[in-house]
C-alpha cells in the first residue's frame, strides 16, 4: 500500500443511491433539461470519470502535502508537477463539461450526478478539487452579469479553463463578513477601483490557468455598514478587454500564502488589492446585493465542503477496512486464555468491529443524505428552475439541508477519522499510509465555508425560523411516512425512528420555549440541535436504503447479496447506536442553562 493508490471509492453504494433508492434513470434522466442523459450514459460518464481520477488525480495526493502550493514571494504560486497533469487530464478529457448546463456546453447531467462526480474528485485528491472552480463562477457569471459581463467573460472562462476564487474574508472580517473594510470607488460605466486586504482565499493564485477571476466583496464609497452595504465585483488578474481578450496584469496581488495544517496543495492566500497599482472590477449585474449574490456561491460551495468531508471518510474507511482484513494480531477474544490459538486478522475482533461499523454506517449514511439532497436540486430544475412557484418548496428543503450536510458531515468526519486511524494501530499514525493525511486535510472542512456554528446558527434562525417551521415540519412529515410504511423485518429501524423523530420535535419545542428567555439557549444549544437533526435525517435514508436492500436481498446472489446485507447491517447499527442519542440530547437541551454565560470570563 502506498499513499499513490490511496482513494478507495466505493462505486457500488454511489450507483445502488442514484439508481436503486433514487431511481433517477425514471424520475430524472431523460426528462427536461436533462433530457440527453440516460442512464446508460450517467453510468458510463461516472465509471469515465473515475479512470481518470484514479489514474491522474489520486497519485498526486501525496505531492500536494509534501510538495504544497508554492509561493515565489512575488505574487505567484506554483503547483507541483503531478497537479498539473491531474488538471490537464481533467480538461483534456471534457471533464469539465460534466457541471455545465447543455446552453454552456455542458453535457447536461442532472445535479445527482455531478456531485457523485464530486465524490470522486474530492476523494481522490481533496488539495485539487476547487482549483477548477473557474466553472462555477462562470455559470454565476452567466446567470447574474450584464449582457456585456457574459459576453467578455463566459465564454473564455469555459474555453481557457480560467481559474476562479470567491474573496470574501478580511483580516477582521472572518465569519462576520458585514465587518469587512474594502473599498470601492466608482470611476464610470461597470467600473470601480478596489482596495483593501483579502485573506484566507483559497487558490488565490496557480499556475495553471491563463487568467484568474476573482468575485470579491467590497464596500462602495457611500454604502451602509454590515453585509448589506457589500456589492460584488469581477475583478480578473489580468484584465479582460471587451472583446474578451486578455489584457494587463491588474492590480490583485497575492502578497502571502498560509503555512497551513494540512490541504498544502490548496493555495490559501492573502490578496492586496490596488496597492501600487489600480485594481480595476466590473460590478456584477449593476446591482448593489453583493452578499445575496454572493451566496449563491457560497450555498454550492457549502455543499461541496460537506461532501468532500464525505468522500474522505468513505476512503479512510474502505482503506481501513482492506488492513483490518490482512493484519494479523492477538487471538479471537474468545480463545485468548490459549496462547497456542491461532492469531486472527484483526477484522475478527470485536472492537475493530464495533468501529468499522460506526464509519461504514456513517459513510454511507453521509452519502444517501448528500445524494438525496443533490436530487432535490435535480427536482427543483424540473420543477422549472431557481424561484419558480413549483420549485419553492424544493428549493427550501434543500437550503434546509446545506447546513446538516456541511455542518455535521464536516464536524463528524473529523471525529470518525480518527477512528479509521485507529484501525491502523500505530501504522495509521505514519506517512506510509493516507489517513494521517486525510486528518490535516479535512480539518479544514468544519472552519471554510462558515464554521459548524454559523451553519447551526444558519440552520435555526434562517432555514427553519423564517417560514415558522413549515419546511421543517415537511421533512418530519417525510420521516413520519417512511417510518410508517417500514415492514416488520424493520420493526427495530421503524421504533427507533419514531423515537427519534419524536425527541427532535421535542428538542426543537424544547428551545422555542427557552428563547422566550433567552437567545444565549440557541447559542449554547445550537450545535446539539444540528446534530440530532443530521443523524435523524441519516437514520431515514439509512432505513430507506434497507427497505431497497431488503427487497432486492431475497433474489440476489454472491457480491450484491453481501452488498445488501451489508445495507441492511448499517441501518441496524444506527438504529440502535446512534439514533437513541437523539433522546439523550433531549434531556441535555431540556434541562439546559446558562451557567457558561454567567461564569465571569475571569474565571475561565
Ligand atoms: C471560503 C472559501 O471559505 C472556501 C473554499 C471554497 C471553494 C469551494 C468551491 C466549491 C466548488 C467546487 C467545484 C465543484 C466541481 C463539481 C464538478 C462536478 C463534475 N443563504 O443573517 P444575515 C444573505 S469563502 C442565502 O443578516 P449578517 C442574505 O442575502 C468564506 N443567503 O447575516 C441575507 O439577507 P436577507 C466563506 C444568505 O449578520 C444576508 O446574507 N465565508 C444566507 O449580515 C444577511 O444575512 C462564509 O461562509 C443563506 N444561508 O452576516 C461566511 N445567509 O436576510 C460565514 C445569509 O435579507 N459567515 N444570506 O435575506 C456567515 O455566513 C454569517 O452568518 C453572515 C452574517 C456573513 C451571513
Amino acid at each position: 500500500m502506498t499513499t499513490v493508490d490511496h482513494y478507495k471509492p466505493n462505486l457500488r453504494d454511489i450507483f445502488f443511491q442514484l439508481f436503486e433508492v433514487l431511481e433517477i434513470q425514471s424520475s430524472v434522466l431523460g426528462k427536461a433539461p436533462f433530457e440527453t442523459m440516460d442512464e446508460d450514459t450517467a453510468r458510463t460518464s461516472i465509471e469515465g470519470f473515475l479512470e481518470v481520477m484514479q489514474a491522474t488525480w489520486a497519485p498526486a495526493f501525496a505531492d500536494g502535502d509534501r510538495v504544497g502550493a508554492v509561493f515565489d514571494g512575488e505574487g505567484n504560486v506554483r503547483l507541483p508537477k503531478s497537479f498539473h497533469k491531474a488538471l490537464d487530464a481533467f480538461y483534456a478529457g471534457g471533464w469539465n463539461k460534466l457541471e455545465l448546463p447543455e446552453h454552456l456546453g455542458g453535457y447536461g447531467a442532472p445535479p445527482s450526478v455531478q456531485w457523485a462526480g464530486f465524490e470522486l474528485m474530492a476523494g481522490a485528491n481533496p488539495a485539487i478539487c476547487f482549483y477548477v472552480l473557474g466553472n462555477q463562477m462562470a455559470k454565476i457569471i452567466d446567470s447574474l452579469g450584464t449582457p456585456s459581463q457574459k459576453a467578455r467573460f463566459v465564454k473564455p472562462m469555459l474555453d481557457e479553463h480560467w481559474g476562479a476564487t470567491m474573496v470574501l474574508t478580511e483580516p477582521g472580517a472572518g465569519s462576520d463578513v458585514g465587518a469587512g473594510t474594502t473599498t470601492a470607488r466608482h470611476v464610470g460605466g461597470d467600473e470601480y477601483h478596489l482596495e483593501g486586504v483579502k485573506r484566507f482565499i483559497t487558490n488565490g493564485d496557480f499556475d495553471h490557468p491563463k487568467n484568474i477571476v476573482h468575485m470579491v466583496l467590497a464596500r462602495p464609497e457611500g454604502a451602509g455598514p454590515g453585509t448589506k452595504g457589500l456589492s460584488l465585483f469581477i475583478v480578473p488578474k489580468f484584465w479582460v478587454e471587451a472583446d474578451g481578450s486578455i489584457g494587463a496584469r491588474n492590480g490583485a496581488m497575492v502578497t502571502n500564502v498560509e503555512h497551513k495544517m494540512g490541504i498544502k496543495g490548496s493555495a490559501t492566500c492573502e490578496l492586496t488589492l490596488g496597492d501600487g497599482m489600480p485594481c480595476r472590477g466590473l460590478l456584477v449585474g449593476e446591482v448593489h446585493q453583493g452578499i445575496a449574490q454572493m451566496f449563491h456561491v457560497i450555498e454550492y460551495a457549502r455543499m461541496a465542503v460537506g461532501t468532500k468531508s464525505m468522500a474522505t471518510l468513505s476512503t479512510a474507511y474502505l482503506n481501513a477496512l482492506e488492513y483490518t482484513r490482512v493484519r494479523k494480531q492477538g487471538a479471537d477474544l474468545a480463545k485468548a486464555a490459549d496462547k497456542a490459538a491461532p492469531r486472527v486478522e484483526i477484522i475478527r475482533h470485536p472492537d475493530v468491529r464495533r468501529m468499522l461499523m460506526l464509519q461504514k454506517s456513517f459513510a454511507e449514511g453521509l452519502r444517501a443524505m448528500v445524494l438525496w439532497t443533490a436530487n432535490l436540486q435535480d427536482r427543483v430544475q424540473l420543477a422549472g428552475g431557481h424561484g419558480n412557484p413549483e420549485a419553492v418548496a424544493l428549493e427550501a428543503l434543500n437550503d434546509l439541508m446545506l447546513p446538516l450536510i456541511k455542518g455535521y458531515g464536516s464536524e463528524k468526519v473529523y471525529d470518525l477519522l480518527a477512528v479509521s486511524l485507529q484501525c491502523f494501530g500505530g501504522s495509521g499514525y505514519c506517512e506510509d499510509y493516507p489517513i494521517e493525511q486525510y486528518i490535516r486535510d479535512q480539518k479544514i472542512d468544519s472552519l471554510y465555508e462558515g464554521t459548524t456554528h454559523i451553519q447551526a446558527l444558519d440552520l435555526f434562525f434562517r432555514k427553519i425560523g423564517r417560514d415558522r417551521g413549515a419546511t421543517l415540519n415537511a421533512l418530519l412529515g417525510q420521516i413520519k411516512a417512511t417510518a410508517d410504511g417500514l415492514p416488520a423485518e424493520l420493526a427495530v429501524e421503524q421504533a427507533a425512528l419514531a423515537k427519534a423523530l419524536a425527541d427532535t420535535q421535542g428538542i426543537i419545542g424544547a428551545m422555542l420555549g427557552k428563547l422566550g428567555q433567552s437567545v444565549y439557549h440557541v447559542g449554547v444549544q445550537g450545535n446539539r440541535i444540528l446534530c440530532s437533526l443530521a443523524e435523524l435525517v441519516i437514520g431515514w435514508r439509512l432505513a430507506v436504503s434497507a427497505q431497497v436492500a431488503l427487497a432486492k436481498s431475497a433474489t440476489a446472489t454472491g457480491d450484491d447479496k453481501a452488498f445488501y446485507m451489508g445495507k441492511l447491517a448499517a441501518a441496524r447499527f444506527f438504529a440502535k447506536n446512534i439514533l437513541p442519542g437523539i433522546g439523550l440530547t433531549r434531556q441535555l437541551i431540556e434541562a439546559g442553562d446558562l451557567d457558561v454565560m454567567e461564569m465571569a470570563d475571569d474565571s475561565f
